[in-house]
This record gives structure tokens, sequence and C-alpha cells, in this order.
């Protein structure tokens, strides 16, 4: 059972390997833009970050595709025949160092760091009162990383409030009640574009937006002109439309933008090869491989 290897950007040596030392003699094909049909009718399984233009319609004998992360956005693809199961990884470790990551930055921002930053460039020593944290977050997505992000910043002493279809709250009444908004949601064709002009208007004067999610839930031109205006405090971005982002992209020139080249964490080539040998063995004795998502809420 032929699986090819499309973990581009992401080079794909260190997953075979994680796989050959779990199962020595699974069949892998490392993928190149100029491999012949005959070879494509073999693969039977693909284990990858997304599918180049094309290519998920030309896999005559696909029965599974598994994603290398927790999103499968970039996999489901109009292509790909309907019958064909895809997974996903779930990796705890890889939530919880999301969750970090944004704490750091919701501190960051709550405890004003990049004011003192600036006060130090300048040398200027310059006391204020400091009150106890008080600060509301929103947390959109309730899923694995969702749950942990609001575990861990009520940890450290932040007030937070979830939002996801399931809560039955409005959007626009988690955004109004949030001073820093952090979005972990799946990307679906109903969250592409969520966080856009109207509902960044929802965030009071000065909020702050922590995305971790997809760089598609944001509408990047209508974030960059929030935060412009001085409506948005600022944003930490560890994700954007266009990765990687090209040198003339326009999020980099915003004062307020924090930019983070999507290292909020990933899983190591470790869970994912233990992930994906475990749903393409159950896959060998015909049975459904594991953690499928479900492909008509993509997620
Ligand atoms: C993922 C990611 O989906 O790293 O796992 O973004």
């Amino acid at each position: 059972m032929k699986t090819l290897l499309l973990t581009h950007p992401m080079p794909a040596g260190p997953f075979a390997e994680a796989i050959h030392a779990i199962e020595p003699e699974l069949p892998l094909l490392e993928y190149h833009p100029r491999m012949d049909e005959a070879l494509l009718a073999e693969v039977q399984a693909v284990l990858g970050w997304r599918f180049p233009p094309g290519l998920a319609g030309r896999l005559p004998a696909l029965r599974w595709v598994c994603s290398i992360g927790a999103g499968v956005d970039k996999l489901l693809v109009p292509e790909l025949p309907a019958q064909v199961p895809v997974s996903r990884i779930v990796d705890v470790e890889q939530a919880r160092g999301i969750a970090q990551y944004v704490v750091m930055m919701a501190l960051r921002h709550a405890r004003s760091l990049p004011h003192y930053e600036a006060l130090q460039q300048r040398r200027q020593w310059s006391r204020q009162p400091v009150g106890a944290l008080r600060c509301h977050v929103g947390v959109l997505g309730s899923g694995v990383v969702g749950n942990e992000v609001a575990r861990l910043l009520q940890a450290v002493g932040f007030e937070v409030q979830g939002f996801s279809r399931r809560t039955g709250v409005p959007l626009a009444a988690v955004l109004a009640a949030s001073e820093i908004v952090v979005c972990a949601l799946p990307l679906t064709t109903d969250s592409a574009g969520i966080l856009n002009a109207r509902t960044l208007a929802q965030m009071p004067h000065g909020a702050y937006l922590i995305n971790i999610a997809r760089g598609a839930h944001v509408v990047e031109p209508d974030l960059i002109e929030a935060v412009r205006s001085g409506h948005l405090a600022g944003a930490a971005l560890d994700v954007q439309c266009h990765e990687p982002m090209r040198a003339d992209d326009p999020l980099w020139d915003v004062p307020g933008i924090t930019i983070t080249p999507h290292v909020a964490a990933q899983s190591s080539a470790q869970t994912i090869a233990a992930q994906f040998v475990e749903g393409w063995r159950c896959l060998r004795r015909g049975a459904p491989p594991t953690r499928q998502v479900d492909r008509a809420a993509g997620y």
C-alpha cells in the first residue's frame, strides 16, 4: 500500500525516517512535480500538508489522506473523490505549545511589554501604576487547541469566554466583551474571512487579536485598516494568508502587528508517524482509519 509524502515546505526525510522506525517495510514515495502517471496510479495513501493543484484527481487508487497537521483545509480540495476518508493528527503536546504562544502574546499585550520596550529604546525609566491583570479574552474555537488555549489563559489570570457553534452565544457578543480575541477555529467555508471589517469593528476600542489558526480567517486589509486607524491596538499573527509571506506583504510594516512564521507549535515527526502508522494499519486490515474528520464540516 504505497504512501505519497506531500510534506512540502517541510522536508520529507524526517517523516520517512520516523515511519520506517515503526514500520520498516511501509512503502513511501516522495512527491516531485514530474512524477509519471504510472507511479501515481499506485498511490493508495497520502501523508501531507497540501495537494499541489490537480494532483488529488490523478490518484485513481487513493484510499486515504492523512494530514501532517491538526488542520485539513489544504487537503480538502474539490478534486478529492468524496469517498476518500481524511484524517488528521491530534496532538495534545502541539495544543499545549500553541496555548503557550497565545499566553505569551496575550501577556505581552496585557502587561504593555511593547510600551516598555519602546521606553528602553529611548533610555527612559518611567514608572507608572500597575493594576492587577483584569482582561477578558474571547477564544474562538472549542477543539483540542481552543480548549487548551482557554485552560492556560485562565491559569495565568485571564477571564475567558469561548465561542463555537455549540455555545449559542452570538459571535458579536463575544467580540464586544473581549479585550483580546484568539482565533483557534478550523478553516471552513463558514469561518473563512470571519474576522473582517464588520466583526473587527465589534471588538472594543484598543482590543488585540491573536491568530494561531489560519491566515484566511482574517481579511488582512481590513485588519491593517483597523490597526492603522487605532481601533485595534494590534495583533499577533502566527499564520498569514500568504505563507511564506513575501517581502512586500503589507502586514510586515504595520506598527502593533507582530508576525511569526507559523511556529506557535508543530507536532513532532515521531507523533505524526505513530498516528499515521496506526491509521495505515487499520486500512490494511480493512478497518476505517483513525482520527477521521467530518469532510462536510471541514474538521
Ligand atoms: C496544523 C498547523 O494544522 O500546524 O497542525 O497549522
